[in-house]
C-alpha cells in the first residue's frame, strides 16, 4: 500500500494540529453525545489504549466475547476526531467512510466508549450538556515525550519527529499534534474541579497497582464486578498480554509500522532515563517548574 506523505502542523484555535483531526470539525463540534457515553480522554501516549481495553472488558468482556477475537480496539472505541478511513472503503458503488464521528454514531453498544485526545476546551459541548462520565489518563511529561517520539517515528500519519533533541524542544514548545502537554494535563485537571463526573487517572498509578486503579475505576463507573471477573480483566490488560493481542496492539493498521517501533513499546515508568541526557533532563526540569507553577497537579517520574 502506498503511504501518504507526512502531514504538517498548523495552528487550530491556539493548538498545534494536523488536518486529519480537524477536517471533520463541523461533525465533531456538533457531535451528539448520549448521557451514558463514556469519554476516554488523554494527551497522546498517556495510556489511552490500556484504559480503553479495561473499559471494554469491564462492559463487554462477558456479554460479547466475540469482540475479543474479531474487533480491533480502534473499532470498539472510536477515535472521535479522527478522519482516517481505518476500515478501507468497500469496493462497491456505495463505499463506506468511517470517520470517528461516523463510527461512534454507528456503535450499537451501550454505553458507547469514545476516545479523544482533544484538549478540554475543544471537546464537543454535548459531552458536558449530557453530563457524560469522562476518564482522563495523564502520564508524566518525560515518559510521555519519549513514548510520543517513538510513536511519531512509526506513525506515517504524524509529522516526522526529527532527532530526539529537536523533538524534545518541540515537546517543550507545545509544537506537537494536540498541542502542549502542559496545557492539556493542567486544563483537564482544572475541569475536574467543577465536573464531578471526571475521573483523573495517572499512568504511573496504574503501573504501580493495577488492581487498586481497577477498583477506583469501577467505583467511579458504578460497576461491581465479581473478584474473578476483575482478575480476568486485570490478566487481559497486562502489558505482555496486550502486546501479543492483535486486537489491541495496532498491528492491523497499515499506517503504523510496528517494525520501526511497536505500539506496545515498553509500558514502563522511567524509560525516560534511557533517552534524556543529564543536560536535557536539567533543562527540561527547569522549564517544567516554570510552566507548571500555577497548578496543583503532581506527577511521578519513577514508581
Ligand atoms: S495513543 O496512540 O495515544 O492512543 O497511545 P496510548 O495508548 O495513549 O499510549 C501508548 C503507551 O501506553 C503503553 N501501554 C501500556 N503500558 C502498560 N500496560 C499496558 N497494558 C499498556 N498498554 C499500552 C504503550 O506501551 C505506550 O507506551 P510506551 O512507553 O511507548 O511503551
Amino acid at each position: 500500500m502506498e503511504l501518504p506523505p507526512r502531514p504538517k502542523l498548523f495552528d487550530f484555535h491556539g493548538v498545534s494540529m494536523i488536518h486529519h483531526f480537524t477536517d471533520n470539525w463541523e461533525n465533531i463540534r456538533n457531535f451528539q453525545a448520549r448521557p451514558d457515553d463514556i469519554l476516554i480522554a488523554t494527551y497522546p501516549k498517556a495510556g489511552t489504549t490500556w484504559v480503553s481495553y479495561i473499559l471494554d472488558l469491564l462492559y463487554f468482556g462477558q456479554t460479547a466475547p466475540e469482540r475479543q477475537t474479531s474487533l480491533p480496539i480502534y473499532e470498539r472505541v472510536p477515535f472521535l476526531e479522527s478522519d482516517f478511513h481505518i476500515i478501507p472503503p468497500e469496493p462497491d458503488p456505495h463505499p463506506s467512510v468511517h470517520t470517528g464521528t461516523e463510527l461512534a454514531d454507528k456503535l450499537s453498544t451501550s454505553p458507547r466508549l469514545i476516545k479523544t485526545h482533544l484538549p478540554v476546551q475543544l471537546v464537543p459541548k454535548s459531552f458536558w450538556e449530557q453530563n457524560c462520565r469522562i476518564v482522563y489518563v495523564a502520564r508524566n511529561a518525560k515518559d510521555n515525550a519519549v513514548s510520543y517520539f517513538h510513536f511519531d517515528r512509526m506513525n506515517q500519519a504524524h509529522p516526522e519527529p526529527g532527532d530526539w533533541n529537536n523533538f524534545l524542544q518541540r515537546f517543550m514548545d507545545g509544537k506537537m499534534v494536540f498541542g502542549s502537554w502542559y496545557d492539556h494535563v493542567t486544563g483537564w485537571w482544572e475541569r475536574k474541579q467543577t465536573h464531578s463526573k471526571l475521573h483523573y487517572v495517572f499512568y504511573e498509578d496504574m503501573v504501580e497497582d493495577t488492581r487498586r486503579e481497577l477498583d477506583r475505576l469501577c467505583s467511579f463507573l458504578g460497576l461491581s464486578p465479581s473478584a474473578e471477573e476483575k482478575e480476568r480483566v486485570r490478566g487481559g490488560v497486562q502489558f505482555d498480554t496486550m502486546k501479543k493481542n492483535s486486537m489491541a496492539n495496532y498491528s492491523t493498521l497499515p499506517i503504523m509500522d510496528i517494525k520501526i517501533s511497536p505500539f506496545m513499546r515498553k509500558g514502563k515508568v522511567g524509560d525516560w532515563k534511557n533517552h534524556f541526557t543529564v543536560a536535557q533532563s536539567e533543562q527540561f526540569d527547569g522549564d517544567y517548574k516554570k510552566k507548571m507553577k500555577n497548578t496543583t497537579v503532581q506527577f511521578r517520574t519513577v514508581v
